[in-house]
């Protein structure tokens, strides 16, 4: 294994509409995250990842790009942008763009002409087809692919007379990577960011750019490591950067040919089959109750399995899930301080590269507005409309649902302060703000030394102190049948680098309790006397005035000890 610096780095993401308005029309804007570089610096991240900021007629928050080199107008300038970057570099913070490349927007000039004629220069750019039956005016789509957000994959054209394909909304139809004069653009507004100083690339759903002609699959498709080892070799191979593929639909083994060590594409995945654990056949709105045993046979297989041959990210939420605390802890007043760090732990001790979700470090929860139309998100607002047509769930059941798994959970404006619209705006904010802003807000994290923020602190500062937190593999779950104790260890071999080595082998023993009782550990005596020195819990100041018992662990507890 190589040392690397975006494997010992922990990544926050940023929402930029939801993160803070610098001029109170409701809308975060760039100005705004500038305005909070210190409190990202005193939290200890080095790599911000900026959720898109280009222009953006916001079908579905800038993911709809109608200028890839230009700057949202709600969010700033270009000069903006560079003040940012130049803010985060100052303070030794990495910048990470979202690369939005599988669609763009419909009003991006290039579908605007694609869409005009079959033979102009952009006719090509995306991918269009006749109806089915060989007629091109026939009433029936293409095939019967169906949008992420609900509804035909497909949307007819009239100047056209084709469909074109959107996986996504119909504002965001696919481009088309068969055709190389697509790539050459994309690569060449590639060159464009990384020339102007930034750090690397999220890419958003990688693993769909490639669809066979036959179209009988947009997943993993027949030349996505085509494509992306000719973006490799053209582009990201001649810059110091980070590259994460968000990578929907992988397992251990497809993600290795993304992210091998010699395979020349993409620096990690960010992949989601943890995040289907609470997910029936339906998909993400048949909601079933998760248990601990699946979810730790994933997190334990990706830990396994990629161990030594690729790389991963961690994270419990982003900008499409709900919040973690709400969904894998107790966001109830009495555990919610104690369960998101316990979580924070688990995530900060296995291998791979931590992610922190915006308003994570401070514990912000799930919303549950009063009524559907208080959301605002695309793909909320589109299963409604065809659930409504259905008619098989009522308005409170589809409520309830959103409540649960809906985006706007996680997009809630940031909560900075007690104050009027929560520290974030003067003015109305485009999404409500989460009414429980007066108890959790950042002011008064950084004022509570047992705040969620002090220990996320104090988590990433043992990460920068060992490495073998960032390194270490044979992981090894110590019960994998139990349902509340999570118990794990890692072992760093002293042979391990190519590139540095530590002196013996290293290890680490975590152990969590995902549940509000206590629990008996008794069973795992023998593994924590060998364990070494315990390094970190997450029990408050007072609750450190009593001793650790030995055998039982706490409700919500988790600890890290560290040994040779
Ligand atoms: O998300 C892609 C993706 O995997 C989604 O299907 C995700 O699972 C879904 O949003 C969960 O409800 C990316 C972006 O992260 C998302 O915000 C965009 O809406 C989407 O691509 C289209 O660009
Ligand atoms: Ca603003």
């Amino acid at each position: 294994m190589k040392r690397a610096w975006w494997k010992e780095a922990v990544v926050y993401q940023i929402y930029p509409r939801s993160f803070m308005d610098s001029n109170g029309d409701g809308i975060g804007d760039i100005p705004g995250i500038l305005s909070r570089a210190d409190y990202l610096a005193e939290l200890g991240i080095d790599v911000v990842w900026l959720s898109p900021v280009y222009q953006s007629p916001n079908a579905d928050n800038g993911y709809d790009i109608s200028d890839y080199r230009a700057i949202m107008t709600e969010f700033g300038t270009l000069d903006d942008w560079k003040r940012l970057l130049k803010a985060l570099h100052d303070r030794n913070i990495r910048l990470v763009m979202d690369l939005v490349v599988n669609h763009s927007s419909d009003e991006h000039p290039w579908f605007v002409e694609s869409k005009k004629s079959r033979d102009g220069a952009y006719a090509d750019y995306y991918i269009w087809r006749d109806g089915r039956g060989g007629c091109a005016c026939d009433a029936e789509p293409p095939n019967d692919w169906q949008s992420v957000f609900s509804g035909p994959a497909w949307k007819y054209s009239a100047a056209r007379d084709q469909w074109y394909l959107h996986l996504f909304a119909e504002k965001q139809p696919d481009l088309n990577w068969e055709n190389p004069v697509l790539r050459r653009e994309i690569f060449d507004m590639m060159r464009f960011w990384l020339d102007l100083g930034i750090d690397g690339f999220r890419m958003d759903v990688i693993n769909m750019i490639s669809k066979d002609a036959a179209l009988t699959t947009f997943m993993n498709g027949p030349r996505v490591h085509e494509f992306l080892q000719e973006m490799n070799a053209e582009i990201l191979s001649k810059y110091d950067i980070m590259t994460v593929g968000e990578t929907p639909g992988v397992d251990p083994a497809l993600a290795e040919l993304y992210v091998g060590e010699n395979r020349n594409e993409l620096n990690m995945v960010f992949q989601f089959e943890h995040m289907d654990v609470d997910s029936g056949p339906g998909g993400k709105w048949d909601i079933r109750p998760w248990m601990l045993t699946e979810l730790r046979a994933i997190l334990g297989k990706w830990q396994r399995e990629l161990d030594g041959k690729g790389w991963n990210s961690l994270y419990l939420n982003n900008h499409d899930q709900p919040r973690m605390v709400s969904r894998f802890g107790d966001d109830s007043p009495l555990w919610r301080v104690k369960s998101a760090k316990m979580l924070a732990t688990m995530l900060h001790t296995m291998q791979g590269t931590p992610y922190i979700y915006q308003g994570e470090e401070i514990g912000m929860t799930n919303v549950a507005f009063p009524s559907i139309e208080d959301y605002e998100d695309v793909e909320i607002r589109n299963w409604v409309k065809e659930e409504r047509e259905r008619g098989a769930l009522r308005d409170n059941e589809l409520l309830k649902r959103i409540h649960y798994r809906g985006r706007d959970n996680a997009r809630t404006p940031m909560q900075w302060t007690a104050g009027k619209g929560a520290g974030f705006t003067s003015g109305t904010p485009w999404l409500g703000v989460n009414p429980n802003y007066a108890e959790i807000n950042a002011e008064a994290a950084l004022a509570d030394p047992d705040s969620i923020f002090r220990y996320y602190q104090k988590l990433i500062a043992l990460r920068k102190r060992k490495k073998e937190l960032v390194y270490a593999g044979s992981f090894e779950d110590l019960c994998p049948r139990n349902e509340f104790v999570y118990a794990y260890r890692r072992t760093l071999k002293a042979e391990t680098f190519t590139n540095a080595q530590p002196e013996s082998d290293r290890s680490i023993l975590t152990i969590l309790n995902f549940s509000g009782e206590a629990q008996d550990i008794g069973f795992l005596t023998d593994h924590i006397d060998n364990a070494g020195d315990l390094v970190l819990d997450n029990r408050s100041t007072d609750e450190k005035k009593v001793p650790l018992s030995p055998a039982t662990l706490g409700p919500w507890e988790a600890r890290v000890y560290l040994g040779e």
